[in-house]
């Protein structure tokens, strides 16, 4: 009789808490939270090893930068001569890229002229009173005008020289030197490596000769038939190799 009373003593917690249980609503959220808790933790660790990508492992080591960089011409003429608001153009879209360029991870489309009558005019005198005073030259101008895909088109004016450069890449800039680290050599590398798409487009250059002639003297006529110009249209082009570094010392 005794053990009977014992067990329906013993028995009395476990009733009571599925009592509670089945009563108290809290007690049911809290229970059903653990289970999808308990649950989710493999399956959270399955995904995280199925997302983890096979060279994680490199963010623990450390890298340097090896690059090669270089330009290529595009176009260029070192006496491109024009008359006063003559305009030299070039049109063309990046299917017209040198062969080169189209395997070159190109990070910029540089342009540049100079006026060459700057030091050298060009200007002709003629008349009785030349040997007296034949006056001077005066300065010859251009401007250079460059519009490409994905930019704002530019114009530039000068007497000497003047360029315009549009970038494709941004340097990208560590926080840890002398070694990169942190970052997959994959990563690093995407870091360095332009956009092919942004070059796609129409590419218009024209330059404008602004021919000059100085003022003519007593006797003495001048004239200025033109305005030489050099230019050059060039791609410059950069190609990294990320290196882990073997612990060896290294001079900075
Ligand atoms: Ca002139
Ligand atoms: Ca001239």
């Amino acid at each position: 009789m005794q053990e009977i009373h014992d067990a329906i003593i013993d028995d009395k917690p476990l009733k009571s808490s599925i009592f509670r249980f089945k009563n108290n609503r809290r007690v049911q959220i809290i229970s059903i939270l653990l289970a999808v808790l308990l649950l989710s933790i493999p399956v959270y660790s399955m995904y995280s090893k199925y997302q983890t990508p096979d060279d994680e492992y490199q963010r623990d080591l450390q890298y340097l930068i090896d690059s090669d960089y270089g330009s290529i011409t595009w176009s260029s003429q070192s006496n491109l001569e024009l008359n006063d608001q003559q305009v030299f153009s070039l049109a063309w879209t990046n299917e017209d890229f040198p062969e080169e360029v189209k395997e070159k991870n190109i990070i910029s489309i540089y342009g540049f002229i100079q006026i060459l009558d700057f030091n050298e005019d060009n200007e002709e005198t003629s008349g009785a009173g030349c040997t007296i005073d034949s006056g001077e030259d005066a300065l010859d101008s251009a401007t250079l005008g460059a519009s490409i895909p994905n930019r704002e088109a530019e114009i530039q004016e000068t007497q000497t020289s003047t360029n315009f450069y549009f970038e494709f890449m941004e340097y990208p800039v560590f926080t840890t030197y002398p070694f990169i680290t942190g970052y997959t050599v994959k990563e690093i590398e995407d870091m360095f490596e332009t956009d092919k798409d942004e070059l796609v487009g129409e590419y218009n250059f024209e330059i404008t000769g602004m021919v000059e002639a100085g003022e003519s003297t007593f006797q003495c006529d001048r004239e200025d038939p033109s305005v030489t110009i050099y230019y050059s249209i060039e791609f410059e082009w950069l190609e990294v190799s990320v290196i882990e570094w073997n612990g060896d010392s290294i001079w900075f």
